[in-house]
């Protein structure tokens, strides 16, 4: 809180963006359901994290997911965990495909850009943890019927 009261005290111009409903329900494949921006703290990424705490890199890897600001998001649909796990790539960006946002984006594993769920477990928990309920959104998106057929 102390944060973001600095920022927006300073002589900083903001604006504010949002997706319309056309353009939430023209989205492909994949359904939005929850997005923030946070800066967590050591303390919150070190559950995030609680898996990893005896690897030697747990302590680095939760000094820097606490270093600044996350987007952190929920998305919804068929397959998302498995699928969003592809779209990331290999754990160390020297091992990721071309194509995937660590093998395009990152070189080193400990700044790998992006985290996802491994599997419907630890997605549960991390949602859990990162979000509220009520700040997740239920809705229908149009183009549903579509993309998974009416039965
Ligand atoms: P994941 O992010 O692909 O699920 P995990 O094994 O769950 O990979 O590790 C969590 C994070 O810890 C990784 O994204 C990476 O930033 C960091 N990490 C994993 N393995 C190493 C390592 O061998 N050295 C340094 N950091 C690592
Ligand atoms: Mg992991």
């Amino acid at each position: 809180l102390f944060l973001l009261q600095e920022v927006f005290s300073a002589e900083m111009e903001h604006t504010f963006i949002a997706i319309k409903p056309d353009g939430v329900q023209r989205g492909l494949e994949f359904k939005l359901v929850g997005i923030k921006v946070v800066v967590p703290s050591k303390d919150f990424v070190q559950k995030h994290y609680h898996d990893l705490k005896e690897r030697p890199f747990f302590n680095a890897s939760c000094d820097f997911l606490s270093s600044g600001p996350v987007i952190a998001m929920v998305w919804e649909g068929e397959g998302v965990i498995r699928y969003g796990r592809k779209l990331i790539g290999a754990t160390d960006p020297q091992k990721s495909e071309p194509g995937t946002i660590r093998g395009d984006l990152a070189v080193v594993v400990g700044r790998n850009i992006i985290h996802g769920s491994d599997g419907p477990a630890t997605a549960k928990d991390e949602i859990n943890l990162w979000f509220k309920p009520q700040k997740l959104v239920s809705y229908t998106n149009n183009a549903e019927k579509w993309i998974y057929g009416d039965n």
